[in-house]
């Protein structure tokens, strides 16, 4: 396809001032009217053709200054309008009429139609499924839109901004006006019209604006919506308290839909929602749920400042609102919840996601380069890894620097479509640091790696820390630059508190922060008394792998006394997985698996310290999952053998540590009634570890259908089911489980998609037939991007040993479902192939199927331009 360049960017020709919308709504044949007030940019010759984009439109009619356009006066192409006869004054009116077929669009772009209402999602370029614009999000509008319907059947009408208008007209119909104030880009506009409940409540700003809060979905679901409207109100707070953004419109609305491609948008003032973001109570939502639904509703609302008052140039820059945004939702979990088990959860969800995207063949830096489809970068890496640069920029200017850079961008950007480049220079004008080498991070793509050696010189107290940088990319071409990488360190002595040193040389070492800028450092620490074992990467201060040199000793050592609580979840980690790696080497070499007393006494102790919290004692109890095994070997993946020798591992640490475990499960009891709170959730969390655990070693079976049957909330429900469906797949009891979980949330769409997600989850040679059949399920529907995540996703993704099925039928599978699905939806059977990407690491027999699927896949003549180029980079 054609590729579109970072380098090639230039301003619009044209700019439009304000835009007026007029929608007629019909289920088929909505007309949509677009008065634009445009100007010519300066400079600009009067015969520049004017290019609007346009996407599935048809066009009814087009005037200029009102008056009608001759057919020779504009070409329509297949990707929007080119007019060449302009007036020859700056500024002119464009009237252009569209009619749209909401109900025909199934790509939930532009308009569409959801569970018998009308919604709209227009990032990145879904305006143009509306109406002929710029599409693009450097031009800033004033928004005016009129909404006309059927009072019956929408007796809401909801655009961005403030209701000005509103009344009745004849034939039943009626019609409501918006007018949002803010200057936007398209991509920020939204319509919604249906019949919804709402949840109503309010904040006062500190600057006292009194602002109404309203949440609208399903009737009857209004309760389910207050964990939501709480996240929101707390979020309000904490934006105003840490970083001085305060709403800024009278009205903040959210609705939550069923049939959403993302997890939610910013819209400005009307947000819209993929519903299981919105909806929970105990009796449906899990704790994960809860701790998702604050932080995308946390995440959407900060967009109203970092994205929305100040946006991006074009879609490369998408970090800047992005990154920023997942880092401020990130700060605000921290703060909400215990920091670092937050801290841990983000960084085994960004080694799980974007290391491997970073690996492998669709691998692009925080801020890409080029792009043929811009939906195909919302990844791992734009948003997770985008986040870890922004902390490192924490990192290195620090705290107070950090808030006047961000002060300063706020203050000089508002209203402004900006670039990386703006962000970095208000850190470098308020903090005066040179950022020059720092800003590789937005264009290099890649994890790099640090090795790390020791040695400590005991006659004259000097303990010596040779690092070395590398950079290995799949897509970096020519040389690679050393980047400028912050380690947090400790120099932890025997007693386990931090030994101090007299000087340092052959680094820039501020505080605990050890600069890394030369491909090659050879740091010499002064009047160190003892042999310390050093902590590196402490708070896991930059998205880099690292080979320290270290004993399993050392790392047991750090695991229970380091006094950073990510490093000591860190030390356990690479003690178990070197544990892990061993037996998966073991299996394939049909060797007895050897297990290692230390990791197993080091679990142990946790299991029983109640001096540590219960949600991080269940983080460690979690060994590395099946795939962070694959991650970590690399090449050559042989999934079953993995399977086995983790199963092996965790029958054999839970038979060691049986009386602990049924004594943490029978002695922890969760507050009565059901709390979402983080330090509640960290109970259930340890306590349903241990039941899992119980059943590895002694398989007691009987213990967990009680608990699921007992359950009085989501969470137990779906441990319980979970540890059935994953451990015993072909046990009765996993059967009747499921049977009951379906009969009794059959109405109910979001924990529905649970039931199909385990299912497509379980192990064994029968899994794939299971996920066919569930396929074709009176209760699938190839339309709902949940349904189709649930089932093709938690397949592809969460089954390892299913999907990777040595015959190559798993592979074959998921590529004619992205087949089918992208005749339907294609940015959602581009993200569903992307779980294929790392084919190349399997042992060869099976990269040998998944490339025979995936070539045949890119045989087919019709596929969109999101999938092609997914395939297009993953065989290339
Ligand atoms: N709605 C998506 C998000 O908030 C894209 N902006 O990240
Ligand atoms: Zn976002």
């Amino acid at each position: 396809g054609t590729a579109i360049l970072l380098k090639d960017y230039r301003p619009s020709d044209y700019v439009i001032d304000k835009v007026d919308l007029d929608f007629l709504l019909d289920t088929q044949e909505t007309v949509v009217t677009s008065k634009l007030t445009i100007r010519r940019a300066k400079g600009v010759a009067t015969d520049a053709p004017l290019e609007l984009d346009g996407d599935e439109l048809k066009l009814v009619s087009i005037a200029i200054n009102n008056s009608a356009l001759a057919r020779d006066d504009y070409t329509l192409n297949d990707d929007g309008l080119s007019i060449t006869q302009l007036p020859d004054s700056d500024a002119f009116t464009l009237e252009i009429v569209t009619k749209i077929n909401p109900t025909a669009n199934k790509k939930l772009m532009g308009l569409y139609r959801t569970s018998g209402n009308f919604c709209t999602q227009c990032e990145a370029e879904g305006f143009r499924r509306i109406t002929y614009y710029l599409d693009r999000p450097d031009i800033l509008s004033v928004f005016t839109v009129r909404i006309e319907g059927d009072r019956d059947t929408v007796p809401l009408l909801l655009s961005n901004g403030n209701c000005t208008d509103k009344g009745e007209l004849d034939n039943g119909r009626h019609f409501a006006v918006w007018h949002d104030p803010h200057p936007k880009p398209a991509y920020l506009f939204a319509l919604f019209a249906g019949d919804l409940g709402v949840l109503k409540d309010s904040f006062t700003t500190r600057s006292g604006r009194e602002v109404s809060l309203e949440i609208y979905v399903e009737h009857g679901k209004e309760p389910r919506a207050a964990y939501a409207m709480d996240s929101l109100i707390r979020s309000m707070k904490w934006d105003e308290e840490v970083y001085g953004c305060e709403y800024d419109l009278d009205i903040f609305m959210i609705v939550a839909v069923s049939d959403f491609n993302m997890g939610a948008m910013e819209n400005k003032g009307l947000n819209i929602f993929n519903d299981k973001y919105v909806l929970a109570d105990p009796e449906t939502a899990t704790d994960q749920d809860y701790a998702n639904i604050e932080a995308i509703i946390a995440h959407e609302y900060f967009h109203n400042w970092t994205g929305n008052r100040i946006t991006c140039r074009d879609w490369f820059q998408l970090c800047l609102k992005e990154g920023l945004t997942v880092y401020r939702d990130h700060s605000f979990s921290a703060d909400e919840r215990s920091a670092p088990v937050k801290r841990i959860a983000e960084v085994r969800g960004l080694r799980a996601h974007q290391f491997p995207e970073d690996a492998g063949p669709l691998a692009h830096p925080v801020r890409p380069q080029r792009y043929s489809e811009i939906n195909n970068f919302y990844t791992s890496t734009v948003y997770e890894k985008g986040s870890e640069v922004v902390g490192m920029f924490k990192t290195i200017v620090g705290e107070d620097g950090y808030k006047r850079a961000l002060d300063l961008y706020f203050e000089r950007h508002d209203g402004d479509a900006a670039t990386i480049e703006d962000f970095i220079k208000c850190f470098e004008d308020a903090t005066g640091a040179d950022l020059k080498q720092f800003a590789l991070w937005y264009d290099q793509a890649g994890t790099p790696n640090l090795a790390i050696g020791t040695n400590y010189d005991e006659a004259n107290k000097r303990f010596t820390v040779n690092i070395t940088q590398s950079l290995r990319s799949t897509v970096v071409t020519g040389e690679v630059a050393p980047m400028h990488i912050p380690v947090r360190f400790g120099l932890v002595g025997p007693e386990g508190s931090d030994l101090s040193f007299s000087g340092v040389t052959g680094a820039d070492v501020t505080g605990d922060v050890i600069h890394v800028r030369e491909p090659k450092h050879t740091i010499q620490f002064e009047g160190v008394e003892q042999k310390p074992v050093i902590s590196v990467l402490r708070g896991f201060s930059a998205p880099v792998t690292t080979i320290p040199e270290r004993s399993d000793k050392e790392l047991a050592f750090l695991a229970r006394r380091d006094s950073d609580a990510f490093a000591r979840w860190e030390a356990l980690s690479s003690l178990a997985m070197r544990q892990l790696r061993q037996a998966t080497k073991d299996v394939q070499q049909g060797e007895e698996i050897s297990t290692s007393p230390e990791l197993t006494t080091i679990l142990h102790e946790i299991l029983n310290d109640d001096t540590l919290e219960p949600a991080y004692r269940a983080l460690c109890l979690n060994l590395p999952s099946e795939a962070d095994i694959a991650r970590e070997i690399g090449s050559d993946i042989d999934p079953d053998a993995i399977h086995t020798a983790r199963t092996h591992i965790l029958a054999a640490i839970s038979q060691e540590c049986l009386v602990s475990l049924e004594a943490t499960y029978s002695k922890l009891q969760p507050a009565k009634p059901f709390v979402p709170d983080a330090s509640s959730a960290g109970i259930r969390a340890l306590r349903n570890t241990a039941l899992g655990l119980i059943v590895r070693a002694n398989g007691d079976l009987e213990l967990v259908a009680n608990h699921f049957a007992n359950a009085d909330n989501m969470t137990d429900r779906m441990d319980a089911l979970s540890i059935l469906a994953l451990q015993a797949p072909y046990a009765e009891e996993t059967a009747s489980a499921l049977e009951a979980f379906k009969k009794q949330y059959a109405d109910n769409a979001i924990v529905t998609d649970k039931w199909f997600a385990i299912q497509a989850m379980m192990p064994g040679s029968n899994a794939l037939e299971r996920v066919e059949a569930l396929s074709k399920a009176e209760n699938f529907s190839w339309e709902n991007p949940n349904r189709v995540r649930s089932l093709f996703g938690s397949f592809a993704i969460g089954n390892p040993t299913g999907f990777n099925r040595a015959d190559g039928a798993g592979y074959r599978f998921l590529c004619d479902a992205t087949g089918r699905l992208d005749e339907i939806n294609p940015q959602v059977a581009a993200r569903l192939i992307t779980a294929m990407r790392s084919w190349r690491n399997l042992e060869k027999d099976r990269a040998g199927h998944a490339h025979e699927a995936l070539k045949t896949l890119a045989a087919k003549k019709k596929l969109s331009r999101d999938v092609r180029d997914i395939l297009e980079r993953t065989l290339a």
